[in-house]
C-alpha cells in the first residue's frame, strides 16, 4: 500500500472506464464516496468483514465472517490481500452492470476458493453452506445435496469439476442452477 492518492489522474480514469462499465464522471464519484469510507484508499480484510458485520446485525457473527472472507477473496481480484480501488470497481462493474457472462465468471471466481480454474464439489459445498448460513436456512448436509444437484446439471465433461466453461454455459441454460448458485433454492 502506497497510501492514497487524492485524486485519480486522467489516466488512471480513462483506464477504469475502459475496463468497466462506469464512465470517467462515474469513476471519480465512486473514488470520493471509495475514499470516504476507506480514506487509506483500499480496503483490508478486517474492514471488510466489518462491513458485513453491520449489514447483517442479526446472523451468526461466524456465519457473516466466513460469508464476508470468501466475498473478500472474490473482490480482490488481483488476489494481494487488500480491495484496491480497482478492485472495487471491476467488481461493482460486474455486479451492477455486467453482463449475464461477466456476472457468472465472477461468481465462479466466489466459487473456486483456491483459485485453481475448476470448482470442486467440495469448494461449492462450501460456499453454498455459507450462504445458506448467513440466510440462516439450511445446514452443509443441505448444501452437500444441492451442490451434487449443481454437478449433475453441469459437469459435462463428467470429471468431477466444474470448469469456467462448464459453469457459465451450464448456468446460462438452466435457471434452475442459477436460483440454487444463489441459494435461492434450498
Ligand atoms: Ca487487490
Ligand atoms: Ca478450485
Ligand atoms: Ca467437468
Amino acid at each position: 500500500m502506497d497510501g492514497a492518492p487524492e485524486t485519480l489522474s486522467n489516466e488512471q480514469l480513462n483506464k477504469l472506464s475502459d475496463r468497466t462499465h462506469f464512465n470517467s464522471d462515474e469513476v471519480r464519484r465512486r473514488y470520493d464516496a471509495f475514499l470516504k469510507d476507506f480514506s487509506e484508499g483500499c480496503v483490508c480484510r478486517r474492514e471488510f468483514i466489518d462491513t458485513y458485520h453491520k449489514a447483517f446485525p442479526v446472523a451468526q457473527p461466524d456465519d457473516v465472517q466466513r460469508y464476508a472472507n470468501y466475498m473478500f477473496n472474490a473482490y480482490d481480484i488481483d488476489s494481494d490481500g487488500e480491495i484496491s480501488f480497482t478492485d472495487y470497481m471491476l467488481t461493482l462493474s460486474v455486479c451492477e452492470r455486467g453482463t449475464i457472462d461477466e456476472k457468472l465468471k465472477w461468481a465462479f471466481s466466489l466459487y473456486d476458493i483456491n483459485g485453481d480454474g475448476q470448482i470442486s464439489l467440495s469448494e461449492a459445498t462450501e460456499i453454498l453452506t455459507a450462504i445458506h448460513c448467513l440466510q440462516g436456512r439450511g445446514d452443509r448436509d443441505t448444501a452437500e445435496k444441492v451442490a451434487r444437484r449443481i454437478f449433475r446439471a453441469l459437469d459435462v465433461n463428467g470429471d468431477g469439476l466444474l470448469s469456467e466453461a462448464e459453469f457459465v454455459v451450464g448456468a446460462k441454460n438452466e435457471p434452475a442452477v442459477m436460483d440454487m448458485l444463489q441459494g435461492d433454492s434450498v
